[in-house]
């Protein structure tokens, strides 16, 4: 088992822009603290490792992350989203990736 210890309230594998995200399940986002579409209410954390900067989004404020962007030290990147299925399963799925540096 994979975990990042230096993440305050998250429990997560060092995640670079090329894991797969998958079958990662819900990510909580307990605090916070920016607000990346303006609107007054916290919503975005910003996390970083050794090899990758996070940006975890939660954009219906229920408190668990639905969108996440990773930026490697490298510059490759991966956007990634989480689905509800109305079977009642969840998923991240990759809607970008690439390489900022061209
Ligand atoms: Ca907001
Ligand atoms: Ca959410």
């Amino acid at each position: 088992m994979v975990t990042s210890g230096d993440l305050p309230g998250m429990d997560l594998p060092n995640l670079d822009a090329h894991s797969e995200l998958g079958g990662l399940g819900a990510v909580e986002l307990q605090h916070p603290t920016q607000d990346i579409d303006g609107d007054g209410t916290l919503d975005t954390i910003t996390t970083s490792t050794d090899r990758a900067m996070h940006v975890w989004t939660d954009l219906d404020h229920d408190g668990w992350a639905d969108h996440v962007t990773m930026i490697d030290t490298g510059g490759d990147y991966a956007a990634w989203e989480f689905h509800h299925h109305a079977d009642g399963t969840t998923e991240w799925v990759r809607t970008d990736s690439g390489s900022l540096g061209g």
